[in-house]
């Protein structure tokens, strides 16, 4: 293989060594805050699971900025998380930038797109908000819905970008249709890392993690007992405390889509596949830790 074209496959060894082991002498300062923009009406959920998967993957602290009318319910949810009103209108746009960059302040990563009320303007929103935050940024589920319209505010970024669409986002994204992109997923995901700058997880049984230098990781867990609402949000959560601990990209990435695979693995040897829901894979990641640690 040419430089930067090859394909790693993830270990148990490499994910459970990119997880340094907590030292006796920190606080919660020490592993970071996460920014979740996430959550509207009806779609709290979304919110509440990507946050406390943050919590569960180690955050030190979890803030999410969502609609006011919804605040409470997201933390009715997840008491130790903490939120940030947004005062209450149709999608998300311009006029909720200035509240958006006073929740980003101080934070150490931001998770953006779990059931977030979307609309044209939300583009344009999202644009200024990657030119202004510095740290890294996820983006998932309606935030990708939004980038694809236009994905020239990827390049805008100021900080480094991680997008973890499924088939059907990446569809949106790529402007193939999913049965196509699924039959070259490889190529598919490399050639959008490259061209746009950004580390790309691309989500579904054997998901692949693309980075910009057109390294392709390929990840082993999981299972069809995934494919249930929410888990996708848990994911985000994982990956935004990963960021905010200091892991970089792509090597959070790979950790995160890894010890989600394995919390949904073991849950479901819990559960069974067919009983298996979201909430179960939030619990499974104390389950990796506990084997990890
Ligand atoms: P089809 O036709 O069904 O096969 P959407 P969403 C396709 C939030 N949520 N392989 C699928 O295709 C999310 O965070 C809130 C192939 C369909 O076309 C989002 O903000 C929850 N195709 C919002 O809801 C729990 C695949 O993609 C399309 C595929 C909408 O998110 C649920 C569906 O995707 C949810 O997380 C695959 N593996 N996977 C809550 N409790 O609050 C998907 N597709 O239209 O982007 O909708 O993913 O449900
Ligand atoms: P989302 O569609 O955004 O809720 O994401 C679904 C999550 O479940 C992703 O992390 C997928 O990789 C995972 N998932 C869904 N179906 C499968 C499957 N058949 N095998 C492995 N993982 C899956
Ligand atoms: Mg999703």
């Amino acid at each position: 293989a040419h430089a930067g074209a090859e394909v790693f496959l993830v270990e148990e060894a490499d994910a459970r060594g990119a997880i340094a082991p907590r030292r006796s002498d920190t606080h919660k300062g020490t592993y970071g805050h996460v920014l979740v923009v996430a959550g509207s009406l009806g779609k709290s959920g979304a919110a509440a699971l990507s946050a406390l998967s943050a919590l569960r993957a180690g955050a030190g602290l979890v803030t999410v900025a969502t609609r006011a009318q919804v605040v409470e319910s997201v933390l009715g949810h997840a008491p130790e998380v903490m939120g940030w009103p947004l005062e209450d209108r149709g999608p998300l746009g311009r006029a909720d930038l200035e509240s958006l960059l006073a929740a980003a302040d101080q934070k150490d990563a931001l998770v953006v797109g779990p059931g977030i009320p979307r609309g044209e303007e939300t583009t344009a929103l999202l644009g200024e908000l990657l030119e202004r935050v510095e740290v890294p940024v996820v983006l998932d589920a309606d935030a990708l819905n939004a980038v694809s319209t236009d994905l020239g505010v990827l390049r805008r970024a100021k900080g480094p970008v991680v997008l973890t669409p499924h088939p059907g986002e990446m569809s949106r994204l790529s402007g193939l249709p999913t049965k196509q992109l699924q039959k070259e997923r490889v190529k598919v995901a490399r050639d959008f890392a490259r061209t746009h700058g950004v580390t790309l997880v691309l989500k579904g049984a054997r998901t692949l993690i693309a980075h910009a230098d057109g390294t392709v990781y390929v990840n082993p867990t999981g299972n069809p007992g995934m494919a249930t609402g929410g888990t996708g949000d848990v994911l985000s959560g994982v990956l935004g405390a990963l960021l905010a601990q200091g892991l970089k990209l792509p090597e959070a990435a790979w950790t995160a889509v890894y010890a989600h695979g394995l919390a949904g693995d073991l849950a479901a040897g819990r559960r069974g596949r067919l009983g298996l829901i979201a909430s179960d894979v939030v619990k499974g990641l104390c389950s990796v830790w506990t084997r990890w640690e």
